[in-house]
């Protein structure tokens, strides 16, 4: 056995000793929530984490005779770290759950540190659609970007809108945005002029959106990650390109409820397809987010908030359907095919893909009582990924 295979086999039988390591603890039921606290999307982390924390405020600390203990780790925004800190979690504190999940990259980099340790991870924030065939232990609490992007390439076209230009963050999610959104739209007898990439990275869109401008679409598609919505409507209404008659639609990232009320009134009228709003009219979510903003000095939960409420969840009642002894591999069982009422609506962990199905709303921002809100004015009901049939 050469060094670097002597090394691989140490660290599986260290992961696989580390699961079986969980069992053996009695009372305590570990969590590592590993999220983005601080770097370019803190406010993912932010969100997660409150919402976690109210779930647990709201449901207990204590199932099936565990104490819960959340273990919340700030991984920078940075993958590397995310998957340092997940060996850490599952080595050393030898935690029952991995979750959380800011980035797609994060996600993927502790795909095989889930599979070798038999951990399930619960995907909470992160939204590329090949993150769930990454790791058989993966289950998903977000959404897809083609789950997002297919409705609005349906909607566009019946509301005169055939030429699109697309502007997407370039890397997982951006890509599947464009690729999804596009093929619906030919298929509607649709149109993209062009297809543009702006980096992850501190995004400069000004130049992209004057090449927009001279292209002159009906409207510009855009997807870019909670966090940088604003800085594009920003640019997009300082340029003008509202009053040139382009309209600005995307996935509901852009008009994010972490940041819309500040966008100002240059967002009104904006489309979006999701599949969470805190404007979404059910008793269920009116109650969510009124705790949500009295636990956070009047923060508005947003569409990463209630993936971490819904993750909770799950890892609860997978605990308490295992009644306090199961291991990853019972866990994970129990996780699947899990079907409730979130705030967002009545979803279901397709037992099969680990992924999530979820009714997808367009909205449209509309001012109510002086605030900005997405308001659904349609639903499509219970959309599988579509990525995950090509
Ligand atoms: C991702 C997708 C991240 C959608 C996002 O915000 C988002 C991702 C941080 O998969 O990286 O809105």
């Amino acid at each position: 056995m050469n060094k670097r295979s002597f090394m691989h086999a140490l660290v599986c039988s260290t992961l696989a000793l580390a699961g079986s390591a969980a069992l053996a603890q009695d009372n305590v039921f570990k969590i590592g929530l590993i999220l983005p606290m601080t770097g370019q999307q803190a406010s993912t982390g932010r969100q997660v984490e409150a919402a976690a924390r109210l779930y647990m405020a709201q449901n207990g600390d204590t199932v099936a005779g565990k104490k819960i203990q959340l273990i919340v780790k700030d991984d920078t925004t940075v993958p590397d770290m995310t998957k340092r800190l997940a060996q850490e979690l599952i080595v050393n504190d030898k935690v029952n759950v991995l979750a959380g999940f800011g980035i797609t990259p994060s996600a993927l980099a502790t795909a095989s540190l889930a599979t070798q340790s038999k951990t399930p991870a619960v995907v909470m924030a992160a939204a590329t659609s090949s993150i769930t065939e990454a790791s058989p232990y993966f289950v998903r609490t977000s959404f897809t970007l083609p789950q997002a992007s297919v409705s609005l390439a349906d909607w566009a076209p019946k509301n005169g809108i055939k030429k699109v230009v697309t502007l997407v963050s370039d890397y997982g999610p951006g890509i599947d945005a464009e690729r999804f959104f596009k093929d619906r739209l030919l298929f509607n007898g649709g149109q993209v002029l062009e297809s543009l990439r702006v980096p992850l990275r501190n995004p400069d869109f000004a130049p992209f959106l004057q090449k927009v401008r001279d292209l002159k679409p009906d409207a510009l598609f855009v997807f870019v990650p909670s966090g940088a919505g604003a800085a594009v409507m920003k640019q997009f209404l300082e340029r003008g390109m509202d009053k040139a008659g382009i309209k600005l639609i995307g996935t509901g990232d852009v008009t994010d409820d972490d940041q819309l009320n500040d966008m100002g009134d240059g967002a009104l009228g904006v489309v979006t397809s999701h599949h969470y709003s805190a404007a979404h009219p059910s008793a269920l979510n009116k109650k969510f987010v009124e705790a949500f903003r009295k636990a956070n000095k009047g923060m508005r939960p947003n569409f990463m908030a209630v993936g971490g409420y819904d993750g909770m969840r799950v890892i609860y009642e997978a605990l308490r359907a295992t009644k306090g002894v199961g291991g990853g591999d019972a866990l994970l069982a129990a996780m699947k095919g899990q079907i409730f009422e979130s705030p967002r609506g009545p979803i279901f962990i397709d037992a099969q893909t680990r992924d999530i199905v979820q009714n997808i709303y367009l909205r449209k921002v509309v001012k109510q009582d002086g605030q900005l809100y997405n308001v659904e004015f349609d639903v499509i009901k219970d959309v599988k990924d579509p990525g995950k049939s090509h």
